[in-house]
């Protein structure tokens, strides 16, 4: 593969209503796109970053830099590309900057899958059909509001409520949850909001025999976790703490986890991914793919590395609607009333973007030739 041109766009589009986590409220999705241009076709990324630095430290302006000024000329001055796990290696003595990695190393699995004449999920080695979907639901300031949502969810057949919780809108919320719903597949994401000073609230949670509760401490933490999980019968599935195959490594061996949130972008790519994949196979951890609030292109890139078969429970790929008045993908997302997506079999991705679309949200655009 030899990129001719690489563009990146600065999109901004906004969710259909707030999303609230424990560390914030987003209603501009704003991220970047990434598409590289060989002589036959063209391979798309998304670069899952948000404008603030919350949720991880980087940002549409550090990804921008990072591939601006060092990722896209080193792929320029490295040549032809042979097979999309070269990218992950080029990248690897650049620290960090993970989401700015994978959003080119996934425009490049897109064309190589593309070239094959084979869909990503086929050139990554998934092996599903059809993927299980589940949501997940933001804090809501009245009750009655999550209630709502969840109806709506169990009502188009998702196969899992993941409920966002905070300090003061945990126990409470969660038992109302299964006083309402009773049995149904249900389970927590703290966004790293507690402390072990907090063990007493978590163990509570205990009582409601949730699926799992996702990274309860601190964002850079594995040794707490450990403790903690030592103390809880619900097991823990790490999203923040989680960066690489080595950072999935130590935190199973440490017990710190149980499950895994796989995000591609904060793994920096789907190389690393399927590494983490195969060793949480050798471990027996089971991984589910979490979402960035995504547009079709980087939720297309999920519904791939989903069909990877240690993926076993419903991930938080939902559907274009549950983000997007107006998606920027044909066809949309669609998830089937049984709860699942069809994986697609176009080559590639399988979701074209719509030209017109693009450009509606795209705030800034650089393109970048040799
Ligand atoms: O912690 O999984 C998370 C969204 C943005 C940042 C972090 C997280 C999330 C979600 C939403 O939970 C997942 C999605 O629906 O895309
Ligand atoms: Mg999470």
């Amino acid at each position: 593969m030899n990129a001719e041109k690489i563009v990146l766009r600065k999109m901004s589009m906004q969710l259909k209503a707030p999303f609230q986590t424990s560390f914030g409220t987003e209603i501009i999705r704003d991220f970047i796109l990434v598409e590289v241009h060989t002589k036959d076709f063209v391979g798309y990324g998304e670069c899952v970053v948000s404008g603030k630095p919350l949720y991880s430290e980087e940002t549409v302006g550090t990804a921008w830099h990072m591939m601006e000024d060092f990722l896209v000329p080193m792929l320029f001055e490295y040549g032809e590309i042979a097979h999309p796990d070269e990218v992950g290696r080029l990248f690897a003595p650049i620290r960090r900057n993970n989401m700015a990695k994978s959003a080119l190393e996934g425009a490049y699995w897109d064309l190589y899958a593309k070239q094959q004449g084979i869909p990503l999920a086929r050139a990554l080695g998934g092996t599903k059909d059809r993927i299980e979907v589940g949501v997940s639901l933001g804090i809501e300031a009245d009750i009655n509001d999550l209630f709502r949502n969840v109806e709506k969810y169990l009502e188009l057949g998702y196969r899992r409520m993941k409920i966002k919780i905070a300090p003061g809108r945990d126990v409470e919320v969660i038992r109302a949850l299964r006083q309402r719903f009773g049995d149904i597949p249900m389970m927590a994401d703290a966004n790293s909001a507690y402390t072990l000073n907090d063990v007493d609230v978590l163990k509570q949670l205990d009582e409601f025999d949730l699926m799992m509760i996702e990274q309860p401490l601190a964002h850079d933490d594995i040794i707490d976790h450990a403790k903690l999980q030592r103390e809880l019968k619900t097991p823990i599935c790490l999203d923040e703490s989680i960066h690489s195959y080595e950072d999935a490594r130590k935190a199973i061996e440490l017990g710190s986890t149980r499950i895994i949130n796989m995000k591609v972008g904060r793994v920096g790519g789907l190389s690393e991914a399927k590494r983490i994949h195969d060793l949480c196979v050798e471990k027996g951890i089971p991984l589910w793919c979490g979402g960035m609030l995504e547009s079709g292109i980087g939720r297309a890139h999920n519904i791939a590395v989903t069909t990877l078969p240690n993926f076993t429970l419903p991930g938080d790929t939902a559907g274009s609607s549950r983000y997007w008045q107006e998606d920027i993908i044909d066809p949309w997302v669609e998830v089937a009333a049984d709860g699942t997506i069809a994986v697609p079999e176009a080559p590639g991705i399988g979701f074209a973007p719509v030209p017109e679309l693009l450009d509606k949200y795209t705030t800034a655009v650089r393109v970048l030739t040799r």
